[in-house]
């Protein structure tokens, strides 16, 4: 592995992009070791999230404007260029970015990706690739829009300007400010918590939660309450609320 670095802490994965002297651009090499990496463990019941990370700098500057520079439309289409980050997005693993420094075009994409993000106070989020003569081509439209809103969108896309993380986490991109070396710590420990629930209903929370990005009201209350219905086809749902009842701690098989 050349351009990601694993840490596993329990059930903890917290994974690194390292490409220092690239900003963490995001290559296709670092696509496809970070796939490989983590398809495995996303199918592992022994782990329980992932935490993405960078460096003290820079979450990413983006994909890799050099690597892109002199492709034509023919190759980007042949190669279907970066269709592997919905692979990413599709783990059902819960991820959380942990956001310091630059998260740029396909950095701030690839942080909307991951189910919440904790950004240092120092962090900057934008989406500049019209400086480059090209839109955002993972996700930057189409996420940052629901996430934010069509206002704050438009003006970060259109004039390429960058946020900060405390107007990232106003305009409900980010989850939490913290200071900048309280990051990872903050990240992991948030990892760690999510971990600890039980598997079937952590998975039904994120899918009934992103359901509200994707449908309407109606159908968004009906998915959720039957996924509800179903939880209670698990054993989670009767340690958790028989250990309620008797005052004690749950202990979550997963199942
Ligand atoms: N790609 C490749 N190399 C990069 C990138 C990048 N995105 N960002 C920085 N680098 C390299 C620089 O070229 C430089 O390399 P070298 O030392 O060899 O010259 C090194 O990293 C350090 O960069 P800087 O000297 O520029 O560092 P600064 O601290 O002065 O500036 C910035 C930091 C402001 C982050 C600056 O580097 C920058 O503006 N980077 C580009 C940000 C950007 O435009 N990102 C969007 C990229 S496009 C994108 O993400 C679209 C995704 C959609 C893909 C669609 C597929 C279908």
């Amino acid at each position: 592995m050349n351009t990601v670095k694993i840490e596993r802490d329990d059930r903890v994965v917290t994974v690194r992009l390292h490409r220092p002297h690239a900003l963490n651009a995001l290559s296709s090499e670092l696509l496809a070791e970070l796939l490989d990496v983590l398809r495995p463990l996303d199918r592992d019941p022994d782990v329980g999230c992932f935490v993405v990370t960078g460096s003290e700098k820079v979450f990413a500057a983006g994909a890799d404007i050099k690597e892109m520079a002199g492709k034509s439309a023919v190759d980007m289409a042949a190669e279907d260029y970066f269709a592997g980050w919905e692979e990413f997005a599709g783990f059902r693993t819960p991820k959380i970015a942990a956001v310091n420094g630059y998260a740029l075009g396909g950095g701030c994409e690839l942080a909307m990706m991951c189910d919440l993000i904790i950004a240092g106070e120092s962090a900057v989020f934008g989406q500049p690739e019209i400086k480059l003569g090209v839109i955002p081509g993972i996700g930057g439209t189409q996420r940052l829009t629901r996430l934010v809103g069509r206002a704050k969108a438009m003006d970060l896309i259109l004039t390429g300007r960058t946020m900060s993380a405390r107007e990232a986490e106003a305009s409900g991109l980010v989850s939490r400010v913290v200071p900048d070396d309280r990051v990872l710590t903050e990240g992991t420990e948030a990892a760690a918590i999510i971990a600890s629930y039980g598997r079937p209903a952590v998975t039904a929370a994120r899918e009934s939660v992103d359901r509200a990005l994707e449908t309407g009201l109606r159908d968004g209350l009906l998915f959720e309450r039957r996924v509800f219905h179903a939880l209670f086809a698990t054993e989670d749902q009767r340690e958790g609320m028989s250990a309620f009842v008797e005052k004690r701690a749950p202990v979550f098989k997963g199942r």
